[in-house]
C-alpha cells in the first residue's frame, strides 16, 4: 500500500515505519496517525515480520499532533473525528515495536514513543508533554503512562511545566530503555528488533500482552492471564523447540506455532 506521510520498510524479520513530513517536524496529523495505524495493522498480518521499529528519521521523532489542524477544531469535531480511536492502533500492535528516538518527541509524539515496548534514544532526543503551554492537556495517554513509569511527582513536572526531559534523564527514569550516539539509534532499534525477531514469537506476544495486563489489571488478574498463557504455549511447536533446542546445544529455529 502507498503512503503519503510515513515510509515503510520491510527487511525480513523486522520491518521499519519512519514519520515523513520532516517540513513541519513530523506533526502527527489525522492522516499521519491514520497511515501509521494502517502500516502496523499490514505489518501484523504479514508473517515475515516479527518486530518493528517507528522512528521519525535521524533529526526529529515527532514535535506532537498537528496543532495547524488542531486548532481549527472545536470539541465535537474532536468526539466525532474520533480522534482518540485513531491512535488506539499504535497501543494495540501485537508484535514488538521499539520506537528509536531523535531529536524532540513532543506531545502526541512523546505518547507514540511511550506506547511502543522499548524505547531507543539518541543522545540529543527531548521528550516531554507541552500541551499545557497551548491550554490543553496530553490525549493519548501522557498522564497515563509517565506516572506509571516514572511516578507522580516526575509525571507532574513534567505535565504541569511543559519542559521536556533530556535523554539521559529519561533513561534514568526508566522512560527509555538505551541512550545512544545520535546517529546510532535506528540502527541500534533495529538491532534490538532482529534479536527479538530470533525469539519464539508466540512467547513473545504472550509476555507483551501480559506485561502490558500488569498496567490495567489488579495483580490477582495480572497473573491469571500471565498462568493461562504460560499454560497455553506447553502447547506451542516452539517450546518443544525451544527447550529441546536448549537440551541438544543448538539454537532453536521458531515457526510461531
Ligand atoms: N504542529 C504543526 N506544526 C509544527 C509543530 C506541530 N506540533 N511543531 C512544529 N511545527 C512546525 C512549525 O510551525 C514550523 O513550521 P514553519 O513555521 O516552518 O512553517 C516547523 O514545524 C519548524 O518548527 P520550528 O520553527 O518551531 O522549529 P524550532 O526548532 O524552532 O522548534 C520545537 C522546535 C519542537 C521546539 C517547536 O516547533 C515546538 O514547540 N513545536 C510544538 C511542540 C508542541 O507544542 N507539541 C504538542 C502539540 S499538542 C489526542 C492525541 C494526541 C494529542 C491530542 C489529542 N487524541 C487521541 C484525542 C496530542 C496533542 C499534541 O501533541
Amino acid at each position: 500500500m502507498g503512503y503519503e506521510h510515513i515510509l515503510v520498510e520491510i527487511e525480513p524479520p523486522i520491518a521499519t515505519v519512519t514519520l515523513n513530513r520532516p517540513k513541519v517536524l513530523n506533526a502527527l496529523s489525522p492522516a499521519v496517525i491514520g497511515e501509521v495505524a494502517a502500516a502496523l495493522g499490514e505489518l501484523e498480518a504479514d508473517d515475515s515480520v516479527r518486530a518493528a521499529v517507528l522512528t521519525g528519521g535521524p533529526k526529529v521523532f515527532a514535535a506532537g499532533a498537528d496543532i495547524q489542524d488542531m486548532a481549527k477544531q472545536t470539541a465535537v469535531d474532536q468526539l466525532l473525528r474520533d480522534q482518540t480511536g485513531r491512535w488506539a492502533p499504535l497501543a494495540g500492535f501485537k508484535k514488538p515495536l521499539i520506537a528509536a528516538v531523535n531529536g524532540y518527541a513532543l506531545g502526541g509524539g512523546c505518547e507514540v514513543a511511550l506506547m511502543c515496548d522499548l524505547i531507543v534514544a539518541g543522545d540529543t532526543a527531548r521528550l516531554g508533554q507541552p500541551e499545557v503551554n497551548l491550554g490543553i492537556i496530553p490525549g493519548a495517554g501522557g498522564t497515563q503512562r509517565w506516572p506509571r513509569t516514572a511516578g507522580k511527582h516526575v509525571a507532574m513536572e513534567v505535565m504541569l511545566t511543559g519542559a521536556p526531559v533530556t535523554a539521559q534523564r529519561a533513561y534514568e527514569l526508566g522512560i527509555v530503555n538505551k541512550v545512544v550516539p545520535a546517529e546510532m539509534t535506528i540502527e541500534v532499534a533495529k538491532r534490538i528488533a532482529r534479536e527479538l525477531a530470533a525469539k519464539p514469537p508466540l512467547a513473545v506476544r504472550l509476555a507483551k500482552e501480559a506485561v502490558l495486563k500488569a498496567f490495567e489489571a489488579p495483580l490477582s488478574e495480572g497473573l491469571a492471564v500471565e498462568r493461562k498463557s504460560f499454560y497455553f504455549l506447553f502447547a506451542t511447536e516452539d517450546q518443544k523447540e525451544g527447550m529441546h533446542a536448549f537440551l541438544e546445544k543448538r539454537k532453536g529455529v521458531f515457526k510461531g506455532r
